[in-house]
C-alpha cells in the first residue's frame, strides 16, 4: 500500500524527498495539481474544494495507506475536515513545521514566510503558540515564489531580484534567529533565500520532521512496507508532465513516467 502525497504543484517533492530518504522501501503515489497552482492567493473554500478532488482521485484509484497533505495552504484550509473523514491517518505540514522550528531556535523569535493563504490565516501563529507560549512570530507572505518554482526558474538574476526585494519587507527583528520556510515550494528556492538572509539565520522546512512523524505513525499502526521489491512511485499532475518530470528527475534523481490527470476526471 503507498502513501498518497499531495500538493498544489510541485513544492509537495520537498516532502516526498525526505519520505523517501527516510523510509526508503515505501512507495508514494504524488499528485499535483500544477494546472491549478497557486492555491495561495485563492479563497480557502476552492482550496477546500481542489484539494478534497485530490484526496478522492487518489482514494479512487490508489490503495493509500496514509495521507500527506504536503502544501501548507492546503493544511492550513482543510487538514481538520479531511481528517475528521478519513479512516487512514491524515498528516499536514504545518505542526511538524512548527515544531521543527521551536526545537532549533534559541531565542524563541521566529520568522514565517509562507503564501497569502496560509500566513493570513495565522495557521504558524496559532501552531507555535499552542507549542510554546512565548514566542515572537514575525510574518511575511511571499506571492512571487510559487509561480518562480512553478516555471522551473530557480535560481536566475529575476529570481534572486524578486526574492531580495520581498524578503526585505520582513519586519525587523534582531533576536529573529530562525526562518520557516512556511510553503513547500520553497525548499527549491532554499540557496537564494539563504544568501538573501544570511548565516545568522537558520532555515527551517517541514519536510524532515514531517517525513518522521510519518515514520512513527507507520511503526506504531505496523503498517511500514517490506521490501519485497523496490518501490515504484508514482506521479499524477493535472499540469504539463514534462515539467513535472524534468523537476522529479533534478530533485529526485528519478525518471518518472508522469500521469496526466484532466481537470474532467477529478
Ligand atoms: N506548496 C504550497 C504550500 O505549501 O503552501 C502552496 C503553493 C501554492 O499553491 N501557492
Amino acid at each position: 500500500q503507498p502513501i498518497g502525497v499531495i500538493d498544489s504543484g510541485v513544492g509537495g517533492l520537498t516532502v516526498a524527498k525526505e519520505i523517501m530518504r527516510q523510509l526508503p522501501n515505501e512507495e508514494i503515489v504524488y499528485f499535483g495539481d500544477n494546472l491549478r497552482c497557486p492555491y495561495g492567493p485563492r479563497p480557502f473554500t476552492e482550496v477546500q474544494t481542489y484539494t478534497w478532488q485530490m484526496v478522492r482521485y487518489l482514494l479512487r484509484h490508489h490503495d493509500i495507506k496514509m495521507l500527506v497533505i504536503a502544501c501548507n495552504t492546503a493544511t492550513a484550509a482543510v487538514y481538520e475536515q479531511i481528517k475528521e473523514a478519513l479512516s487512514i491517518p491524515v498528516i499536514g505540514v504545518i505542526h511538524p513545521g512548527a515544531r521543527s522550528a521551536l526545537k532549533e531556535s534559541h531565542t524563541r523569535h521566529i520568522g514565517v514566510i509562507g503564501t497569502v493563504g496560509t500566513i493570513n490565516s495565522k495557521a504558524y501563529v496559532h501552531a507555535l503558540h499552542d507549542i510554546y507560549k512565548n514566542v515572537v512570530v514575525t510574518d511575511l507572505a511571499c506571492p512571487e515564489f510559487v509561480p518562480l518554482v512553478e516555471s522551473g526558474d530557480l535560481n536566475s538574476r529575476h529570481t534572486r531580484d524578486v526574492i531580495r526585494e520581498r524578503l526585505n519587507l520582513i519586519k525587523h527583528d534582531p533576536k529573529m534567529d530562525t526562518l520557516i520556510l512556511g510553503c513547500t515550494h520553497y525548499p527549491l528556492l532554499r540557496e537564494v533565500i539563504k544568501d538573501v538572509v544570511g548565516d545568522k539565520i537558520q532555515l527551517i522546512d517541514s519536510g524532515e520532521e514531517t517525513a518522521r512523524e510519518v515514520s512513527t505513525i507507520l511503526y506504531h499502526k505496523n503498517i511500514k512496507r517490506k521490501l519485497e521489491t523496490k518501490p515504484h512511485h508514482i506521479f499524477y499532475t493535472t499540469g504539463s508532465p514534462s515539467i513535472m518530470g524534468m523537476i522529479v528527475q533534478n530533485w529526485l534523481a528519478l525518471f518518472p513516467e508522469v500521469n496526466t490527470v484532466s481537470l474532467e476526471e477529478i
